[in-house]
């Protein structure tokens, strides 16, 4: 009897044993691919950095590309070592520049000096990943400035046999990036206009995506609409939490979703339950800005900010894409690699060492020995734990060999079998009862808990709520290296404001419309978290300015200024005029005049140098636009240079 009994049970079990029902839309073989990568780097690299500029119009000279010493072991050695399992390169940045030897355009490093025009900055890179195990990957800017059919049906067809060559030309690629800026002034062939262009049809996207997925089946495509992977929504270095995968993304006003056109501030949490496995990248650059500028020397993010932003990223189930900008030599800047170095360091130390390991692992519910608890401590067999057909609340006990202290927790759900988890709990035995350290919703890629130093013999990872039975392929336990704090804060690095004078005798000298709640000594009270915003419910037609005097005649040579923190940005000047007075009273032409480039998305510290130095007393910012196309300014710093432009 009792052997029938377990026939039975064995036989029952036989019967249950298979997987469960996927749940919700699932992610396709690419993106279980792409998962895997989870850390990996951007470069810029191209005329911008030899400009100054993060944002060039098209129009200087192939030649000003001239890197001494560009080496792209020294690159990706230091990448590797910083533990990022892959890199995209800017093959072509916005101002049309391509680092290839391309057929569609002159403008590229064939008519530049580098290698006197016979190198392959994109073959380089491509080889130096692959030799040093990473994963490569391409950004072609669809919008170029230098185009002189740019916005013509012509400038698509090379648009698409640029990406035919990248895709073609430089071996298996893991993601292929789509940016969502386009349309405006340029230099367009000399034309020197503005172009507008349909984001919903020029481009004939459906097409052109065809191209990379013939192409290259396995590689994902990156925009605020996917079609793989999706924006986070801003350069800051953070997901939402939640970040759910699946994402169904909207168009602005109503209007259909098309790339740089989406409600995209809804990437950073995503959407329960959608249409489409979209995961979110969260893209942020290691500097200040996206390409080299000598003046943000210094500004590197520290290892323990970096490691902030792999817990406010990777830890929240989506991928971590750093900003890497080699200079004019064509190589790392030594700040940049000691930052770096320093955070693939504690990566391998907190990482490398799972504290869970030996531990007995057991399940409140279990579907049979081959979804066993056990597997959540060996994730690399593939296997996951996973309840029984209809267990939506259910625990798992790890029972560790011995006391462990960890500061880390690392959950994985098993993605192939889609979401499943909406709320989770983690609870340690303490003095013969059981307290809750940390709690969350979504689990996804993975879900990285931190938070005060935990010491226990026994850890219970409780689901509550789950849209089908969890399916769940690690519980894992870390500890960060001792000497290793993170900011419990996460505090934007990548902010700081630069004057070369100190502003304690400055005084506002005229403003021409204010917002009582924020006025004008804001401006240059030395504070980043005050702004001076003019009142843009008076509704005074733009231009809107603030005047300062600095007290005495100073020899200027340009100006800074920081836009105020990363909400309500509707207000922030994107188009400028700067001038400079002798009495206050005459203003003359501009010093200069121009737009902030990339503001909205990475809002730090914007640096104008002028053409010709420039001498007075009183200086003069005013927003001829602003970014919500309201009459409004708004700023948080406003600083002024007198070292010799660089
Ligand atoms: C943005 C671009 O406009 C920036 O220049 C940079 O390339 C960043 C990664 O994407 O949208």
């Amino acid at each position: 009897m009792a052997l029938y009994a377990t026939l039975m049970t064995g036989l029952g079990a036989a019967v249950a044993a298979g997987p469960p029902a996927p749940y919700g839309v699932v992610p396709a073989e690419r993106h279980l691919l792409w998962h895997e990568m989870e850390v990996y780097g951007l470069i810029h690299f191209g005329p911008n950095t030899f400009t100054d500029q993060e944002w060039g119009y098209g129009d200087v000279p192939a030649e000003t590309f001239d890197p001494s010493k560009f080496d792209a072991e020294q690159i990706v050695e230091t990448c590797a070592d910083a533990g990022l399992r892959g890199l995209i390169l800017v093959c072509k940045h916005h101002d049309g520049f391509c680092l290839w030897p391309t057929k569609t355009t002159d403008y590229s490093i064939a008519a530049s000096p580098w290698r006197d025009g016979k190198g392959d900055m994109v073959r380089e890179f491509a080889d130096a990943c692959r030799e040093y195990g990473l994963k490569f990957g391409t950004y072609l800017s669809p919008w170029d400035r230098n185009h002189a059919e740019y916005g013509e049906p012509a400038y698509v067809d090379a648009y698409r046999e640029q990406l035919r060559e990248l895709m073609t030309g430089y071996g298996p690629l893991f993601e292929v990036w789509f940016d969502g800026a386009n349309g405006g002034d340029g230099y367009y062939g000399g034309a020197r206009e503005t172009r507008g262009i349909d984001r919903t049809t020029y481009y004939g996207w459906e097409t052109t995506w065809g191209i990379v997925r013939e192409l290259q089946p396995n590689a994902c495509m990156f925009s605020d609409v996917g079609p793989d992977v999706r924006w986070v929504g801003n350069e800051a270095g953070h997901a939402g939490d939640p970040c759910w995968a699946t994402y169904t993304p909207r168009g602005r006003d109503g209007a259909e979703a098309c790339p740089g056109q989406t409600q995209y501030h809804e990437g950073e949490n995503g959407h329960r339950d959608s249409e489409f496995w979209l995961p979110a990248e969260v893209d942020v650059p290691l500097r200040p800005g996206w390409f080299y500028h000598a003046s943000h020397d210094g500004r590197t993010r520290a290892p323990e900010n970096l490691l902030q932003l792999y817990m406010q990223s990777v830890g929240r189930g989506a991928s971590l894409n750093l900003g890497l900008a080699p200079d004019r030599r064509g190589l790392l800047e030594a700040g940049d690699v000691e930052s770096l170095r320093a955070f693939g360091a504690i990566l391998r130390e907190t990482f490398g060492i799972n504290l869970a390991e030996g531990a007995r692992a057991s399940a409140s519910s279990e579907r049979g020995k081959d979804f066993d608890a056990s597997n959540v401590l060996n994730r690399e067999s593939g296997a996951y734990w996973c309840a029984e057909d209809g267990a939506t609340h259910a625990q798992i006990t790890l029972r560790l060999p011995e006391v462990t202290t960890f500061d880390v927790v690392s959950i994985r759900e098993h993605l192939p079998l889609g979401q499943r988890v909406d709320d989770w709990a983690l609870d340690r035995y303490d003095d013969g009862r059981w307290v809750q350290f940390a709690d969350g919703t979504a689990i996804g890629a993975r879900c990285l808990w931190h938070g005060p130093v935990q010491t226990t013999d026994r850890v219970r990872l409780r689901i509550f709520s789950a849209s089908a039975c969890p399916a769940i392929s690690e519980v894992a336990l870390h500890r960060l290296p001792e000497n290793v704090f993170l900011p419990l804060d996460p505090s934007d690095y990548s902010r700081g404001y630069t004057s070369d004078i100190a502003k304690d005798g400055w005084r506002i000298h005229g403003v021409s419309d204010e917002d009582p709640n924020n006025p004008a000594r804001q401006a240059i009270d030395g504070r980043e978290d005050t702004i001076w915003a003019s009142d843009w419910q008076g509704d005074v037609p733009q231009p809107h300015s603030l005047s300062v005097d600095l007290g005495a005649d100073v020899a200027l040579t340009g100006f800074t200024l920081l836009p105020r923190p990363p909400v309500c940005m509707d207000s922030v000047m994107l188009e400028y005029e700067f001038h400079v007075s002798a009495d206050g009273r005459t203003w003359g032409e501009p010093v200069a005049k121009g737009t902030f480039e990339n503001l909205e998305n990475n809002p730090v510290e914007q640096t104008v140098w002028f053409d010709e130095p420039a001498s007075g007393r009183y200086i003069r910012i005013t927003s001829l636009r602003a970014l919500g196309d309201q009459p409004s300014a708004s700023l948080a710093e406003l600083g002024v240079l007198t070292r010799p432009k660089p």
